[in-house]
């Protein structure tokens, strides 16, 4: 052909390589937009808002609806300023009170002060996100505590006229979210009963999606169970390491068939390699310890760092971030949340602002033509891309900068429409004349960030070793995170006196710290060498560098405590039973500890630790563990306890930590001098709903933080 073509005087086709075919599961359109989000918001507001709740019984009367000063624009404009691509409302929680005037069900805004009754929150919230520029997306309760037809088939009628309504008036929505909290007890119209549904059936999923298709086809659905994007089983934003996009959802034991709340979600968490579908990973999470707004929280907003950790445990690993940000009861969100933010996105900004690979040089062990050649991972171009021959399944990438840099995070990305191809890969750095591995990982997908401690170099090298199918790379980038300082040596409470080291992860950074709590600046006091600490005082300290003060400001507050405050152990107490705590289980649906009070146990036992004991059930259930804490030494402890939903820890029959509640993954601690020996201990737990988690951990004089372990546990003799 070609030569006919050149013996007839014409030129040749140009004939560009062949793309590498797609391997296993794949995503559609509609996904490949949502993996452009990464981060996006969630906004928990309702009559629960005005009740203090997690939960409303869905007997709340509508006349406590009625925000203050309303503003969506403030909500949006913080939310789309913080990065967040999308919000996401909950149009409707399982309380049942819709925040638009729907025509299912009286329940609703219009029989509200707010606005007199002409209000609608949906609406003004997504016109809001239209205006911001990003998109808007519902999130419509399943399970409804206020219908009285909730059970029967005039709910799902009620339901999909709901999601009609959402879908038709308010424009595209991106996202429809789906909650796996179904059925349990409630209001029910009065009836004040408990109603148990067949999850998988009930609610004729197949038809809410085709509608959902049919109105919205370019908005995501989210659940457990899909079918577009999945949970991944945990409320703390964590995605698992790796999280592949791939996923095959299983129905739990009990459960008939797939759908919303009856998979075996703990799987989510790192997805299946081999999974059937294109079925990627939300990383759900709150700002605070609530959905809701609770004043009580006020103080346990997460923070700019910590924020920071979860970009990278979400977006890093494949997933997307989605953060919750309840208004407070103005209708606004609050002042620290807003802070917290802005420092969030301070930090991503110095830290993806620059990308140190745009300037350099790529070489590829092997290329698949130029149309694929190395290059592709250094244009913006997210549509162009790194492949190799078809029968290569190993290869490398090297980047040559101008100069050696500090960089301490870097980012890929594989060409999604082509599947997941690379399992394994290595990160080196050239160093005095040699290659040395610096980081190696399972798993690339939408996003990858490795981020680890600095390395200084100007090569870089990255090894694909091993892959399902030939590499296809997007994107290869390096970036420096601003510099961060951190504290050393003295624990958090000390007897006497302490010592404390600062120490900073960039060489070419200078430390500055202040003892009163002041916000530090290249005024304060240089940091030289180790600081004795004498009293209580609050330390904050900042990098500085070439002039300019880093965003991450450590901060930590020392007290100074004397050996006349121990808590003496109990003398009556010398008879212990054996190892580990007595514990009392316990079924029921609660919503607080409290509730718990006066329930029979189902089964007692021991327990070598304070952990969720492997008979529980996955929901609705409570226990409380009671013995002795044998204290090693006189001196300081910290007791950490983390749960999922609720717990207490008492000493000597003192409440020390209240971390009761509904609510995802929290952590609480007390401080406390002990003298050595026996100390009454008690801890109550219980689980709702959604993820579960129970912890205890301790820190004292001569062992840092460690579980509480078996032997430092032992049941009563009395
Ligand atoms: C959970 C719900 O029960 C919470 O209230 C919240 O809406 C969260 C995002 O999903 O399962």
């Amino acid at each position: 052909m070609l030569s006919l073509l050149l013996a007839l005087g014409l030129s040749a086709p140009v004939v560009k390589e062949q793309a590498p075919t797609p391997f296993g599961a794949v995503p559609s359109q509609r996904q490949l937009a949502w993996h452009d989000l990464e981060f996006y918001g969630f906004v928990h507001f309702t009559t629960n808002t005005f009740t203090d709740k997690e939960w409303g019984y869905g007997d709340e009367s509508p006349a406590i609806f009625d925000p203050t000063d309303f503003d969506a624009d403030q909500i949006v404009g913080v939310a789309s300023a913080s990065g967040m691509r999308g919000l996401i409302l909950t149009c409707k929680h399982h309380d049942g009170f819709c925040l638009w005037p729907t025509e299912s069900t009286s329940h609703n805004v219009s029989a509200s002060p707010f606005r007199d009754g002409q209000g609608d929150v949906v609406r003004e919230f997504s016109e809001a996100c239209a205006r911001h520029g990003i998109q808007f997306g519902v999130y419509l309760s399943p399970w409804d505590r206020n219908h009285p037809g909730y059970g029967s088939e005039a709910y799902i009628e009620c339901f999909r006229q709901q999601l009609r309504e959402l879908l038709t008036d308010y424009g595209p929505v991106f996202e429809v979210w789906w909650d796996g909290a179904n059925g349990g007890d409630g209001y029910y119209g009065g009836a004040r009963e408990s109603r148990r549904i067949d999850r998988g059936s009930y609610y004729g999923w197949a038809e809410n999606i085709a509608m959902v298709r049919e109105l919205q086809p370019n908005a995501v659905i989210f659940s457990d169970a899909g079918p577009d994007v999945r949970w991944l089983g945990n409320e703390r934003g964590v995605a698992g390491d790796p999280c592949w996009a791939t996923y095959t959802p299983t129905v739990r034991d009990g459960e008939s068939k797939v759908g919303p709340g009856t998979t075996r979600h703990e799987e989510g968490i790192h997805g299946h390699r081999d999974g059937k579908y294109w079925l990627p990973a939300e990383a759900d999470v709150s700002i605070r310890p609530g959905w809701f707004y609770h004043e009580s929280q006020d103080d346990y907003v997460k923070t700019p760092t910590q924020l920071v950790d979860l970009y990278y445990q979400s977006i890093g690993r494949g997933a997307s971030f989605l953060l919750n940000l309840p208004p407070d009861r103005r209708g606004q969100l609050h002042p620290r949340d807003v802070e917290s933010l802005r420092g969030f996105r301070g930090i991503l900004d110095q830290t993806f602002g620059e990308d140190l690979a745009a300037s350099a040089e790529v070489r590829a062990s092997r290329e698949r033509g130029e149309t694929f050649g190395a290059a592709n991972v250094l244009d913006e171009d997210p549509q162009t891309y790194w492949a190799t021959d078809d029968e290569v399944r190993t290869a490398s990438l090297e980047l040559r900068l101008d100069a050696p840099r500090w960089f301490n995070v870097v980012s890929l990305r594989e060409y999604l429409p082509l599947g997941l191809r690379v399992d394994d890969w290595a990160l080196d750095a050239y160093r005095d004349g040699e290659w040395r591995e610096f980081a190696q990982g399972t798993g690339i997908g939408a996003r990858r960030l490795w981020r680890g401690e600095f390395q200084f170099t100007d090569r870089v090298r990255l090894r694909v070793t091993d892959a399902s199918a030939c590499p296809a790379l997007a994107d290869f980038g390096l970036h420096a995170e601003p510099a961060r300082v951190t504290l050393h040596g003295a624990p958090e409470a000390f007897l006497g006196s302490a010592t404390v080291e600062l120490r900073c992860d960039r060489g070419d950074a200078q430390v500055h710290y202040t003892l009163d709590g002041s916000e530090p600046d290249g005024d304060s006091p240089l940091y030289e060498q180790p600081i004795e600490l004498r009293q209580s005082c609050t330390l904050r300290a900042v990098a500085i560098q070439g002039g300019v003060p880093s965003p991450f400001v450590v901060a930590r507050s020392y007290e100074a405590w004397s050996a006349a405050t121990l808590l003496p152990a109990d003398a009556a107490l010398d008879a212990e039973a054996g190892a580990g705590l007595s514990y009392q289980y316990f079924e029921g649906g609660w919503q607080t500890l409290d509730q718990i009070e006066g329930a029979e146990p189902i089964s007692e036992g021991t327990a070598q630790t304070v952990s969720i004991p492997e008979s529980a059930r996955q929901e609705h259930f409570a226990v409380s563990f009671s013995g002795l804490l044998r204290v090693p030494a006189d001196g300081l402890y910290t007791l950490f306890l983390s749960s999922d939903d609720g717990s207490r820890l008492y000493l000597h029959d003192q409440l020390r930590i209240d971390n009761d509640g509904l609510h995802g993954s929290v952590e609480k601690l007390t401080r406390v001098g002990l003298t050595a020996g026996l100390h009454r201990i008690r801890v109550e737990y219980f689980n709702a709903t959604g993820g579960q988690d129970l912890r205890l951990s301790w820190e004292g004089p001569g062992f840092s933080r460690e579980p509480v372990p078996a032997s430092a546990l032992s049941t009563r003799a009395d």
